[in-house]
């Protein structure tokens, strides 16, 4: 029996997934790397660094620690710099609804994002008390596809991971869940979410009545 719904943020309850995609490939083009779809899939839902990592495999040459450190927090400049005048409208379409409708129904929410940047955006987006838990990449070590994120969000939420489903927009998200050993919905394009257990088009599509009857 489902008694919770685990929501990614960016690319899911937020129009964000766009903005790190951009600002990522800003930052590789900045340093001499190919950015193309494919990398941008891959980069989708892991963390900062994770992120920096794979884009990095097609560098001209090799970076050190404190350089990495450095490109990290400049792609973070750029992220920032868009999210600074984002507020409600910047709420996918059926993003609020959904997250109510889950709520209505009697059924617990949790977010579970990999963005450090996620408190900010909670409050920018207004939405940050329609979840009962938040778990964001200031309290886990380690980054989706690992577990960790989704089964901190069930026990906030004094759940089993069973009892519980996940929503993703990226293919490192929808491994995570299950790793988790959560269902997993994925939103947005079947190639890059061909593991999930359900395919919606957008957010809006989502309905806790598929779960619940
Ligand atoms: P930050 P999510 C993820 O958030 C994004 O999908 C991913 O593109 C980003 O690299 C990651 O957060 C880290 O974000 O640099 O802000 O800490 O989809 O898990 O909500
Ligand atoms: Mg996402």
């Amino acid at each position: 029996e489902v008694k919770g719904v685990i929501f990614d943020l960016d690319g899911v309850i937020a129009d964000t997934a766009i903005v790190h995609h951009a600002a990522w490939k800003r930052l590789a083009l900045e340093i001499g790397v190919a950015f193309d779809d494919a990398i941008g899939e891959r980069i989708k839902g892991v963390d900062r660094r994770g992120s920096l990592d794979i884009l990095l495999e097609r560098a001209p040459h090799a970076y050190s620690e404190d350089e990495k450190e450095a490109l990290a927090s400049r792609k973070n400049e750029y992220y920032k710099q868009q999210i600074e005048t984002f507020g409600p409208q910047n709420l996918l379409p059926g993003a609020r609804h959904a997250v109510e409708s889950v709520r209505r129904t009697g059924l617990k929410t949790a977010l579970a994002s990999a963005s450090r940047n996620a408190p900010l955006l909670l409050e920018r987006l207004g939405i940050a008390e329609l979840f009962d838990y938040v778990v964001d990449a200031n309290h886990i070590s380690r980054a989706k596809p690992d577990p960790e994120i989704f089964l901190a969000a069930a026990r906030g939420l004094g759940l089993e991971p069973s009892e519980c489903i996940g929503v993703e927009d990226a293919a490192a998200g929808i491994a995570s869940i299950h790793a988790a050993g959560m269902k997993a919905v994925g939103v947005g394009q079947a190639q890059a979410l061909a593991e999930a257990d359900l395919l919606l088009a957008d957010v809006a599509a989502f309905d806790i009545s598929l779960f619940t009857t």
